[in-house]
């Protein structure tokens, strides 16, 4: 950890530690214990799904191993359980030497079921993470008066935090620059995604969440989840979503690109340009539901500029036909997790601000506020079984069904960034990773 990152991760520790401190008090507990996880098996196997750490112990610690915890006491050091077992099958991880452990008070452990030894009698104590049998009786697991209050806290990040996503988004984006690459230079969705790897020098276990890579007609699947190995022809549209990660947080990032100038091509273009504005309104005060309502507006915009509406664009707004084509919400929030918790509640106490009527699929209702990290990502496709639907109710007539078997087997576009509600405006953590790069600042 460089020197500046360091300075970050000192304040974001401590505007944690003081957080944490007073959802402790508020919900009647002592002490917090955050467990990292085991990978579990799956029944029947004894061959691990790939570690996960849980949220609740990345917020406090860079960097993860399976089996270590944090545990918190209010006005104490943090104590970090670092689980390094006597285990040959596998490379036992090494204690971590960077500087950010001298913010801890650290103790290795063989076994996780050793937290018991380090937790003193009588207090009152929280665990939030996956059960383990040896902790019966330890505290309360999960209880919701905490963990709705340490959720909610978390959609406002630190400045830290917003740095390791804008590393994130930078890593990413020198991967997306050679995915396009390998798009125009003809390669298979396996070829493309091969190309993303290597350009960030991951490992599919080190992804945030499965690279969506999308050919033609795949690019309609909204989490098309395979990898086509061979093509019939060099393809004429490309949607990747792909992201990646940092310290435990993540960039998500979505590029569309059509191999010819055309009506396809046209309308990525125009819906590039409305997905800036809409970035640019993203700061605090801004009810997100606002946002998402606002970007049916400039879907239905760009629908008819590219021909495909029999109506004007507020028509196609009212009678849900921008729903046909934009049928997910335009983003949720962003962090530890890349659907980061917290989209949908009222308060720190729990409840849920609702999504607006018709629109079931938006993960975050609330009000932004400083330091909101949240993804904006418009889309227009052409799904098959959507556009059925429209065509047996009154929607058939307002929609260009020549203009949509056009465009059809071009699958769909979706231009994704990442942006930060700060009090001066927008900070757009994609646009400025990209920029960089083509200033030079990272090979292409
Ligand atoms: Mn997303």
């Amino acid at each position: 950890m460089d020197a500046g990152l360091h300075d970050l991760y000192r304040q974001h520790l401590a505007a944690v530690t003081a957080r944490t401190a007073s959802a402790l008090e508020e919900s009647g507990f002592e002490g917090l214990i955050a467990p990292a996880g085991l990978p579990p098996c799956p029944v029947f196997d004894d061959n691990p799904y790939p570690f996960r750490a849980n949220p609740q112990f990345r917020l406090w610690v860079p960097e993860a191993e399976p089996g270590s915890h944090v545990v918190i006491r209010p006005g104490e050091r943090p104590q970090l359980l670092f689980h390094q077992p006597a285990d040959y099958w596998h490379q036992p991880p090494a204690l971590p030497k960077d500087r950010w452990t001298e913010q801890f008070a650290l103790e290795v452990i063989g076994d996780p079921a050793e937290l018991r030894r380090f937790l003193e009698p009588g207090r009152r104590w929280a665990i939030a993470g996956d059960r383990h049998p040896a902790w019966d009786g330890l505290g309360d697991w999960n209880p919701p008066a905490l963990l709705n209050r340490l959720d909610y806290a978390r959609a406002a990040k630190t400045p830290y935090e917003v740095e390791c996503v804008a590393r994130a988004s930078t890593l990413a984006a020198r991967a997306h620059a050679a995915a396009a690459d390998a798009f125009h230079g003809g390669e298979s969705e396996y070829g493309i995604h091969l190309a993303y790897l290597r350009a960030a020098s991951l490992a599919e276990d080190d992804l945030p969440y499965r690279n969506i890579v999308a050919l033609d007609r795949h690019g309609a699947v909204l989490h098309y989840q395979h990898l086509q190995r061979s093509l019939d022809g060099p393809a004429s549209s490309f949607l990747i979503d792909a992201g990646a990660a940092y310290a435990g947080y993540a960039s998500d990032i979505t590029r569309s690109y059509a191999r010819r100038p055309g009506r396809f091509a046209d309308l990525v273009a125009a819906l590039d340009v409305e997905q800036q504005a809409l970035a640019a309104a993203v700061r605090p005060g801004v009810d997100y539901r606002e946002l998402h309502l606002a970007a049916h507006e400039a879907v239905a915009r760009v629908l008819a500029a590219a021909g495909l509406l029999r109506c004007d664009a507020g028509t196609a707004v009212e009678a849900g036909v921008t729903r046909v084509f934009f049928p997910h919400g335009i983003g949720h929030l962003l962090g530890l997790q890349v659907h980061d918790v917290g989209g949908l509640m009222a308060g720190p106490d729990g409840g849920e601000r609702p999504r607006p009527d018709g629109h079931p699929f938006l993960r975050l209702t609330r009000e932004l506020a400083d330091g909101f990290v949240v993804t904006i990502e418009p889309g227009i496709y052409f799904i098959d079984q959507l556009l059925a639907e429209a065509a047996a109710d009154g929607r058939r007539a307002l929609i260009d069904w020549a203009a949509v078997d056009q465009l059809r087997p071009f699958g769909g576009v979706r231009v994704e960034d990442d942006v930060v509600a700060l009090p001066a405006g927008a900070r757009n953590l994609t646009r400025e990773a990209f920029e960089s790069l083509s200033q030079g600042a990272g090979p292409r």
